[in-house]
C-alpha cells in the first residue's frame, strides 16, 4: 500500500510501535532546538540527566524571546545558555541573529529529517519537508539525550490545493482560511500534510507561513513534500546538498481531505481574541488602527519584508499610526538594509525594532488603552500584547501596509498594481552570529546567574488525590492565561518560585493566594484547555503551587504532554454534562486512584462538598501512567527508564 508523506518520514526514524492511528509511536529525533524562554528549564533538565555531549544529529539554542535587558536576568540567562551550548556539543544562535524558526529554516532544517523544538512555532519547518513537532523542554531534553519522542500515532489529513494565489493574496490568507474551516480544536491529533497542484506555486517561505500557523490549529504538525521549490530554496541558502525529494506515494490513504481552491482565496482577517475567529478583510475595512506590526516568525521572511518596503517605497505611514516592523533574521535584516529597502521603509516612518520576537510575546510595543493592533503574527490571545483591552487583528503584511498607509483596515488590492519581488540569486549567509560548540568541552564553566533557581521536585503520587477546586475556567484557556508571559514575567523563566506568582494572573488575581492557603488543588476547565504555546511553565508553575489534577473538557496536546511530564493528571469529564456540577471551591477527592489508574478502574470523583460523584476519564499510555505514578518524567528517567 503506498505511504503518506507523514508516514514515510516516520517510518524511517520509528523506534517503537506501529504507525496505527492512535496507538504510541516512538520514533528517532535528529536536530533540536530551544529558545530562551524555554530553553533555560530544557538545558536544567538535560543538565540533570549527567549526559557529557547531545546524542543528536544537530542541536540548536535560540536566544528571540527575552531580549529587553531591564535587569541582569535575561542577559544573565543568555550566558548560561551560551556556557552550556558550548559544553555540551549545542550550537547557539546569538541574540541578534534572528527568530528560531526563522534561522533554522534558513540555515538547518533537512527534508526528510526530524525536528523537535521547545516551541509550539516548530512546525515552520515543515515548510522545508521535515517531521517537526513543538513540545516542552523536558521532552526536548529527554530527544538531545538521545531519547525518542513519544506520541500517538496522529491521523493524516490531506489539504489538496488547486489553482494558484490571486494578486495580492497570499500564503497567509491560506492558513486565515484553514482555521476559519477547522477552528483552534481543529487540528488535535492530527497532522495536516499539504499535497495538491497548488503546492508547486508556493514557495518555501510561504509554506512555512502556513506550516508556522498550523500550531494555531492545534495541530501535531504541518508539512509540505520536498520539491523543485525546497530544492531552489536550499540552493539559495548555499545548503543544495542536503535536498532530497520526497512525496507521497499516488495511492497514499489519509484519514481525511481538506480541499482549498488556492485562485478563490481572498484577503482574510483574524479578529480578537482567537486566529479562528476570521473573515474577509471587505467585512472589517474601515476600521481606525492605532498600531500596525509586521514580523514575528510567521511573517517576517525577505519576501515580506520586501514587500513591506516596496509597498511603503515613496509613501508615509499614517500620521496617526505607529508602525514597528522586527525583521526574522540577520540574513533578512543584512539583505534589505543592503539593498536599499530598509530606507524606505525608515523614510516612510517605520519604528524599525530588533531582530526578535519582540511585540508578538509582549516585549514591548504594547498597544494603547482599548487600541487597535492589526499585525502580522500568528496569536491575537487576549492580553497577550501586553495591553488589557487592545483588540489584536492578524493579517498578511500586504494587508497590515496598506492599513499602516491608510490608518485604517484596509483590503490590498484596492493598494495598486501587484508588487512582484524577484528572488536573490542567493541569500546573505554570514554565521557570525552562530557559534559553534567548544573543541574543549572540559574548559567550559557554565555562567549560573542568580534568577536561575534549581528544578522543584515533586514527590511520588499518593493513593488518594484530595483538595479544593482552586479555580473552573471556560473553554479555549490558552498557556498565556495560565502563565502569561509579557516584559515583565518572561525575565522569570528559569525561577520557577518567582515565576509562580503570576499563574493565571489575568483569569483571577486571587488565584495563587488561594492555592497557597489551600496547600494545592485541582483545576477545572472546558473545551481544548492550555492551547497554544509550549510553554512547560504553565505546568510546572501549577505543579509548584501543588495543583495535582485538571480536569478538562478536553485538552490540547503539547500541554497534556506537559502536565504529564511535571505529575500533574490530565483528566476529561465521562460525560460533559458534569462541568456544571462542579464549582469553584468544591471540596473533591479521586480514591484509589494510582491502583485505578494501573489496573484501568474506573475513575471516581468524589464531591464531598455537593455529596455526589462523577466519573471520569483519561487517555494515558501505560508509559504516561508509570509517569505520572513517580511523579513526573525527571523522577522516571532517575530510576533508568526512556
Ligand atoms: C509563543 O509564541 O507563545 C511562544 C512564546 O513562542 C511560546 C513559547 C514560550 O512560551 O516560551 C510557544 O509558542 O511555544
Ligand atoms: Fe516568537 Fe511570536 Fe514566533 Fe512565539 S509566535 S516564536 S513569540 S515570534
Amino acid at each position: 500500500m503506498g505511504k503518506n508523506l507523514v508516514q514515510k518520514i516516520l517510518s524511517l526514524h520509528l523506534v517503537s510501535g506501529e504507525l496505527k492511528n492512535g496507538e504510541e509511536i516512538a520514533f528517532a529525533i535528529d536536530q533540536t532546538l530551544t529558545q530562551d524562554a524555554t530553553g533555560t528549564m530544557a538545558y536544567l533538565q538535560f543538565e540533570a540527566m549527567g549526559i557529557p555531549k547531545v546524542r543528536t544529529k544537530l542541536s540548536v539554542s535560540y536566544v528571540d524571546h527575552n531580549m529587553l535587558q531591564t535587569g541582569f536576568e535575561n542577559f544573565d540567562d543568555h550566558l548560561f545558555l551560551q556556557s552550556i551550548a558550548e559544553k555540551y556539543g549545542i550550537y547557539f544562535s546569538k541574540p541578534g541573529n534572528g527568530i528560531c524558526h526563522q534561522v533554522h529554516l534558513e540555515r538547518f532544517a533537512v527534508p526528510g529529517e526530524t525536528l523537535l523544538g521547545s516551541d509550539s512555532h516548530t512546525p515552520t519547518c515543515g515548510g522545508l519537508g521535515m517531521i517537526a513537532i513543538g513540545a516542552g523542554g523536558l521532552d526536548v531534553a529527554v530527544a538531545m539525550a538521545g531519547g525518542p519522542f513519544y506520541v500517538s500515532m496522529p491521523k493524516v489529513v490531506l489539504v489538496k490545493l488547486s489553482g494558484t494565489l490571486q494578486p495580492w493574496v497570499t500564503a497567509k490568507d491560506v492558513i486565515l482560511e484553514l482555521l476559519k474551516r477547522v477552528t483552534v480544536k481543529g487540528g488535535v491529533g492530527k497532522v495536516f500534510e499539504y499535497g495538491g497542484d497548488g503546492v508547486k506555486t508556493l514557495t518555501v517561505t510561504e509554506r512555512a507561513t502556513i506550516t508556522n500557523m498550523g500550531a494555531e490549529l492545534g495541530a501535531l504538525t504541518s508539512i509540505f513534500p520536498s520539491d523543485a521549490q525546497t530544492k531552489k530554496y536550499l540552493r539559495m541558502q548555499g545548503r543544495e546538498g542536503v535536498w532530497k525529494p520526497f512525496k507521497a506515494d499516488a495511492s497514499a490513504k489519509y484519514d481525511g481531505i481538506i480541499e482549498i481552491d488556492l485562485s478563490a482565496l481572498e484577503p482574510l482577517i483574524a479578529r480578537p481574541h482567537s486566529p479562528d475567529n476570521v473573515c474577509s478583510v471587505r467585512e472589517v475595512k474601515g476600521k481606525k488602527v492605532e498600531q500596525v506590526c509586521i514580523g514575528s516568525c510567521t511573517n517576517s521572511s525577505y519576501h515580506d519584508l520586501m514587500v513591506a518596503a516596496m509597498m511603503l517605497k515613496g509613501r508615509k505611514v499614517h500620521p496617526e499610526v505607529s508602525l514597528t516592523i522586527s525583521p526574522g533574521s540577520r540574513q533578512v535584516l543584512e539583505m534589505i538594509a543592503k539593498n536599499g529597502a530598509l530606507t524606505d521603509m525608515i523614510l516612510a516612518g517605520a519604528r524599525v525594532i530588533e531582530v526578535a520576537c519582540g511585540p508578538c510575546i509582549g516585549m514591548g510595543q504594547a498597544p494603547p488603552s482599548g487600541g487597535v493592533s492589526v499585525r502580522s503574527f500568528n496569536r491575537n490571545f487576549e492580553g497577550r500584547s501586553g495591553t488589557a483591552d487592545a483588540q489584536v487583528y492578524l493579517v498578511s503584511p500586504e494587508t497590515a501596509i496598506a492599513t499602516a498607509i491608510n490608518g485604517v483596515i484596509s483590503d490590498p488590492r484596492e493598494f495598486g498594481e501587484p508588487i512582484v519581488i524577484k528572488d536573490p540569486k542567493k541569500f546573505t549567509i554570514d554565521d557570525t552570529m552562530m557559534i559553534p560548540p567548544s573543541l574543549k568541552p572540559e574548559e567550559v564553566t557554565i555562567r549560573r546567574g542568580p534568577n536561575i533557581k534549581p528544578l522543584p521536585k515533586k514527590e511520588p503520587m499518593p493513593d488518594t488525590l484530595k483538595g479544593d477546586v482552586l479555580l473552573k475556567t471556560g473553554d479555549n484557556i490558552t498557556t498565556d492565561h495560565i502563565m502569561p508571559a509579557g516584559a515583565k514575567v518572561l525575565p522569570l523563566r528559569s525561577n520557577i518560585p518567582a515565576i509562580s506568582e503570576f499563574v493565571f494572573e489575568k483569569v483571577d488575581k486571587e488565584f495563587v493566594k488561594r492555592a497557597k492557603e489551600k496547600g494545592g488543588g485541582f483545576l477545572i476547565g472546558g473545551v481544548n484547555y492550555g492551547q497554544g504555546s509550549s510553554r512547560e511553565h504553565a505546568a510546572l508553575a501549577p505543579m509548584y503551587l501543588g495543583v495535582k489534577a485538571v480536569i478538562a473538557k478536553s485538552f490540547a496536546r503539547i500541554h497534556r504532554a506537559n502536565l504529564v511530564n511535571f505529575g500533574i493528571l490530565p483528566l476529561t469529564f465521562e460525560n460533559e454534562n458534569d462541568y456544571n456540577s462542579i464549582d469553584q471551591g468544591d471540596n473533591i477527592e479521586l480514591p484509589d486512584i494510582k491502583n485505578k489508574l494501573k489496573s484501568g478502574g474506573a475513575l471516581i470523583v468524589n464531591n464531598l462538598t455537593k455529596n455526589n460523584k462523577i466519573m471520569v476519564n483519561h487517555a494515558l499510555t501505560p508509559r504516561e501512567i508509570d509517569i505520572l505514578c513517580v511523579g513526573g518524567l525527571l523522577n522516571f528517567q532517575a530510576q533508568g527508564n526512556n
